[in-house]
Parts: structure tokens; sequence; C-alpha cells
């Protein structure tokens, strides 16, 4: 047997295994019984690109483990097909709620189909997803990207007030993903009518470091006069900043930088006036996220969208009351 076949094998294998001891260790019988445990959640997590994305996941376990809910955590490794075998697993081994993060917001309705057929509740979570079926889930917590961007065009807006020509380059998140999508539709809707500022570059750098530090390396061979960086993320951000550590160019003076996320890093950075603008998005929605597994776990309705509360930090503020952000 060729080692394809065998891998094929040991995987087939893995998931019998799996379906069998989810099965064995909770049984037909115990599914109605009064002795079974509490609250069980399935939750399918993105992956661990970012500070930011780490965060939310300690912030998920940390709120279960408080609340006592037993977690079946599953890391995608940043695969769409990884979290839809996740939320297939869930739904097997009869999962009370699933709760996940869609890396990309297209894709989702057949396998949300299948939970509805299971009765399993779905809650989504950070980022959205496009469905013509709004029944296919029952609701959706985490961030207002839309808001982000036009926070971010906001601050321009003021830091650029009177100037003839504004040359930005965008550098987005995961194509595809809800969060991108948001980040720049609100960014450009906020500068409408802003025929001063133009959007001379925009490519995705997928929310990690080493790509924002590759993509900045080619944009600066590529355009020798840019005003504003305007950063999906943070990790982004710290990979443009270990680019232009690289030239002559003085970040958050030659070039001002918008980023997003709120990282500690970033903060740092603000204060050290590499940065000119970070806008907080906030990813410690895991007890919010347990709350509303218990409320679904009982029956009961949750709100069909709740955005976290977010804050913007510029260099207009007093950098000194900055709490530790913990990531
Ligand atoms: C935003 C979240 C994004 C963060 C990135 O809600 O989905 O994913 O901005 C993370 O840091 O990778």
């Amino acid at each position: 047997m060729n080692g394809h076949a065998l891998r094929k094998c040991l995987h087939i294998l893995s998931l019998l295994l799996m379906t069998g001891l989810l099965f064995s260790c909770r049984g037909k019988g115990t599914l109605e019984d009064s002795s079974r445990e509490g609250l069980i959640l399935g939750f399918s997590q993105i992956g661990a690109e970012s500070a930011w994305r780490k965060c939310n996941t300690s912030s998920v376990k940390e709120a279960a483990e408080e609340a006592g809910v037993q977690l079946l955590f599953e890391n995608a490794e940043q695969k769409q097909e990884n979290q839809i075998k996740a939320l297939r697993s869930f739904i097997v081994y009869q999962v009370d709620v699933i709760a996940f993060v869609p890396i990309v917001a297209d894709g989702w309705d057949n396998v949300l189909k299948e939970a509805k057929d299971a009765g399993i509740p779905v809650l989504i979570t950070d980022r959205k997803i496009n469905t013509a079926d709004p029944s296919l889930y029952a609701g959706f917590i985490g961030t207002d990207s839309k808001q982000e961007g036009r926070e971010g065009a906001r601050f321009l807006l003021k830091k650029f007030a009177g100037t003839e020509k504004v040359r930005i380059v965008e550098i987005q998140g995961t194509e595809g993903s809800s969060v991108a999508i948001g980040r720049s539709e609100g960014f450009r809707e906020e500068l409408e009518g802003h025929d001063e500022f133009e959007i001379i570059h925009s490519v995705s750098g997928d929310f990690l470091r080493s790509r924002g530090y590759e993509l900045m390396r080619d944009i600066l061979k590529r355009h020798d006069h840019i005003d504003v960086i305007y950063s999906h993320n943070d990790g982004m951000t710290l990979g443009v900043l270990d680019a232009l550590r690289e030239t002559n160019l003085i970040p958050g003076k030659d070039i001002v930088i918008v980023t997003i996320d709120a990282e500690q890093a970033a903060i740092d950075a603000l204060i050290r006036g590499e940065v000119n603008c970070v806008i907080e998005c906030n990813p410690k929605m895991g007890p919010a996220i347990i709350d509303l597994a218990e409320k679904l776990s009982r029956g009961e309705s949750i709100p069909p969208l709740q955005h976290v509360r977010e804050t913007v930090f510029t260099e207009y503020d007093d950098l000194s009351s900055i709490e530790p952000r913990g990531y």
C-alpha cells in the first residue's frame, strides 16, 4: 500500500474512531437522561493566524471552563473544508449548540441545513456569513467591520484636511472574509466625495505578519510616493513596519499608518509614533458567546445581531491611559 493510500486509510479510521468514541462516551441512552452533564458546545475556530485570534480562542476556552461548559474545540488551520468537517462531527456527536467563526462569508448553507435538520442551534461569532436563509442560524455576535473601516477613513479625513492629494495603499485581510469586505467597504464609503484621497494599491495579506512584510517590500518597488498604509490588522502592520525598517522612510511621519485590532504591539507602536491610528476590534467575546450558547441550550431566543463594543486610539489621544491589552 503506497503512502497516499495508507494516509487515506488512517484518516478514515481516525474519523470512524472519533465518531465511535464520541457515540460510546455519549451513548444514545445518555442523550436524553437527566444524568447528562451540562451544556456541550461545539466550537470551530479558524486558526491561530494573529495575536487577535489567539486571544479570541483563549477568551472562549476560559469562559467555557468558568461556566462548566463542555467545549469541543476544533482548529481549522485556515481551511473552510476543515470547519465544515468539524461542524459535521459536532452534528454526529449531537452537541447541544454549535458556535463557529466562518473564515469566509460564503459556502455554509449545506452544513447549516444539516445542523438545523438535527435540531442543533448555531451561533455565528466574529465574522459573518452570506445566506439567503437567515433561519439557518440563531444569531451573530462579533465585530462591526464596516464601522472599523469608517473609523479609519474618518481619522484620515481629519489628519489630511486641506491636503490636495493623499495616496493610500490598502493591505486587506483574508479574501472573501466578511471582515475584509466590511473594512474595505466602510473605508471607501466614508471617503466617498473626497476625491483628494486615492487608493493606489489594494492587495490581500491574509491577516499574516509575514505577508505584510513581503507585500510592503513589493509595494515600495512599485510606488515611489505613498502617503498612507491602511492595514486590516495589526499582524500585517507589524510586517509593514519590519519592511519599512529596511528603508530610510520614517513610519508614522513619512507614511501615515492606520491599523485594526489594537493588540499591544500596535498600541506600543502608536505610543512610539510609528503608527497613527489603531482601531480596536474586540476579541474577548468568550463570556458573551457562552452566555448566548446557554440561552440557546435552554430553548431561549437570542438577538439576531450583536456587535461588541469597540473604540479608536489615535495620535491625538492621551496615550498614557490605555489599559494593557492582554493580547
Ligand atoms: C476580526 C477578525 C480578524 C482580525 C485578525 O473580527 O476576524 O481575524 O482582525 C484576525 O487579526 O486574523
